[in-house]
């Protein structure tokens, strides 16, 4: 067919949504008409496979290469960091003449050059953390200024990235949505949640006993409120008549958050089989896929990037070469073009790889997947050659993983590649008596500060020899004003220093709308504060934050340090 003008594209990606949570999937407990309507009126894919979690995946589908050669080994403390030596699918488009934008969850890195601003994204509306404490109007990045959300987190995303859609219309746009749920905090407003409360759903997971209803019931809401979303953004491509040349791309980041209907795979988020891994993928475009259509070969999310450029034409120039193949010919019925291969999965110490056929999981048992789904009849006896040569294959990709991952491990937090650098919480580390306010790093705060020789420290590496100024996010109790709070660089006499005059000492956030028993997410809001101005040398070192001066039962609560080049 004639090639049209260049589409928009639009992701939507889902986090921490299973395989199972769509009604097209065969789930009655809950309703998704605009999600499913993606596959009805576009192609779906029946074996398409993304990482265990959050940001290897998002990793993959950025780069089109295994998340491990990119730098990301991990979800917290600066392991989600994508390598600013990667080409991203938004440097690819934007370099094509694409507007680009990102609203939603941002898992790759925080501080320039890993900022979504620094990797090919116009628009960064959102946060760049694992996770988030609150959804409900929290504080949030907008093109690296603090801001403040409005409303429920993901209808907020949405309601910028129809602006968005809206403001580019005339132009070829790249839209990347990642929401941020059902990922826990478990928040969900009760519009959605009362359909749920109290209701016993009908399908369960395939070993009922693991299945934790209070968190289903909330998962369930969260993805009914996912869903409501896509149908705005579906019916704006509607009015603007932006539809047929409009690719709208629907996937989920890894496996479900809980044990729930699971089309009776094996495993959750953070397993290689089955369940951990396989994630719907919908590709609606009027103007070129037939409604309707599926295939059925192994693809995964490092497929994406080359497979969208190939679909729009756009050169795939990226500067190392890619792990992931173009699925064009799957869509065009060029079968015979489509090469069959190996899928690798890494996961800490678990491993698994995936052939059109079989799956060798992670204990090296082998399963007929076309006839076992569920991985419950170990066929490695009756395939001994096939299973033989998984093994072999599947070492040799984890040792050329883990040492292409090597040299990343531990990377200090870049400060003064920009302008402005944050420092979060999660990427410091607390001393002596200082605690985390939650269990995960992502979004948490220090608190418990109760000493003078107790400090926080942040691994650095400064990219510019120059004057920063030293701002402080705290809260101060007020019996504990008159405490003074010095920055310093560990062997360095410069350092800025103030006493912390004024008390703020706000409560937690309100999480009524919660919907689980046990919550580990506290939030609240901080203040920024000065510290003072002091000169930093260009090279690695650790910036400690100290308290030389109490006067009353402890210091501050810390969210962040921010430092601004003079
Ligand atoms: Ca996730």
């Amino acid at each position: 067919m004639v090639q049209a003008e260049r589409p928009n594209v639009i992701i939507i990606l889902t986090d921490d949504q299973g395989w199972g949570d769509l009604s097209i999937h065969g789930n009655t407990n809950l309703a998704t008409p605009h999600v499913d309507s993606l596959a009805r009126d576009g192609v779906s894919f029946e074996n398409f496979y993304v990482c265990a979690v959050c940001a290897p995946t998002r990793a993959e589908f950025l780069s089109g290469r295994y998340h491990l050669r990119t730098g990301v080994g991990g979800v917290s403390r600066g392991e989600g960091r994508l390598n600013p030596g990667e080409t991203t699918i938004a440097d690819i488009f934007k370099k094509a003449g694409y507007t680009t934008g990102a609203f939603g969850k941002w898992h790759n890195g925080t501080q320039t050059p890993y900022h979504p601003n620094d990797r090919g994204f116009d628009e960064f509306y959102g946060f760049t953390s694992g996770h988030w404490g609150h959804y409900f109007s929290p504080p949030l990045d907008h093109n690296g200024r603090r801001v403040r959300g409005k409303g429920y987190v993901v209808d907020d995303f949405t309601d910028h990235a129809l602006r968005f859609i809206k403001e580019h219309r005339d132009k070829p746009f790249l839209c990347y949505i990642p929401y941020n749920t059902p990922h826990s905090p478990m928040m969900v407003d009760d519009r959605f949640y009362q359909k749920f409360e109290g209701v016993n759903p009908g399908m369960r997971h395939r070993d009922p006993a693991r299945e934790d209803v209070m968190m289903t019931r909330a998962a369930l809401a969260m993805c009914e409120n996912i869903d409501w979303n896509v149908g705005r953004i579906l019916k704006q491509l509607d009015e603007l008549k932006l539809r047929d040349n409009t690719i709208v791309l629907y996937f989920c980041d890894n496996g479900p958050n809980s044990y729930r209907w699971n089309g009776g795979m094996k495993g959750r988020k953070g397993s290689v089989d089955e369940g951990g891994l396989r994630s719907p993928l919908f590709i609606r475009w009027p103007a070129r896929i037939k409604p309707g259509s599926h295939v059925k070969q192994v693809t995964g999310a490092i497929d994406l990037l080359p497979s969208l450029t190939s679909l729009t034409g756009i050169p795939a120039r990226t500067a190392k070469p890619m792990d992931g193949v173009s699925f064009k010919p799957l869509l065009d019925n060029q079968t015979e073009l489509w090469k069959e291969r190996d899928l690798f999965s890494l996961w800490g110490k678990k491993a698994s790889v995936r052939t059109e056929r079989f799956r060798l999981d992670s204990a090296g048992k082998l399963y007929d997947i076309g006839k076992d789904r569920g991985q419950r009849i170990n066929v490695s006896a009756k395939h001994p050659a096939e299973a033989k040569r998984l093994k072999v294959v599947l070492a040799q990709h984890r040792v050329q993983m883990t040492r292409e991952y090597e040299p990343f491990k531990d990377r200090p937090f870049t400060v003064g590649y920009g302008r402005s650098t944050t420092l979060p919480a999660r990427d410091g580390i607390e001393h002596g008596s200082i605690e985390r306010s939650a269990k995960a790093p992502n979004n948490s705060f220090f608190k418990n500060w109760k000493n003078e020789d107790d400090s926080i420290t942040w691994k650095v590496d400064i990219g510019q020899t120059a004057a920063y100024e030293a701002t402080v996010y705290y809260t101060c109790a007020k019996q504990n004003t008159g405490v003074r709070i010095r920055i310093a660089l560990d062997g360095y006499k410069a350092a800025a220093e103030a006493e912390i005059t004024q008390a703020f000492d706000p409560p937690l956030y309100d999480k009524s709308k919660e919907r689980v028993a046990k919550s580990h997410y506290f939030q609240k809001d901080f203040k920024p504060f000065k510290l003072g101005t002091l000169r930093l040398k260009k090279g690695k070192g650790l910036l400690r934050l100290t308290a030389p001066k109490i006067i009353g039962t402890g210091a501050i609560d810390v969210h962040s340090i921010r430092l601004d080049r003079k």
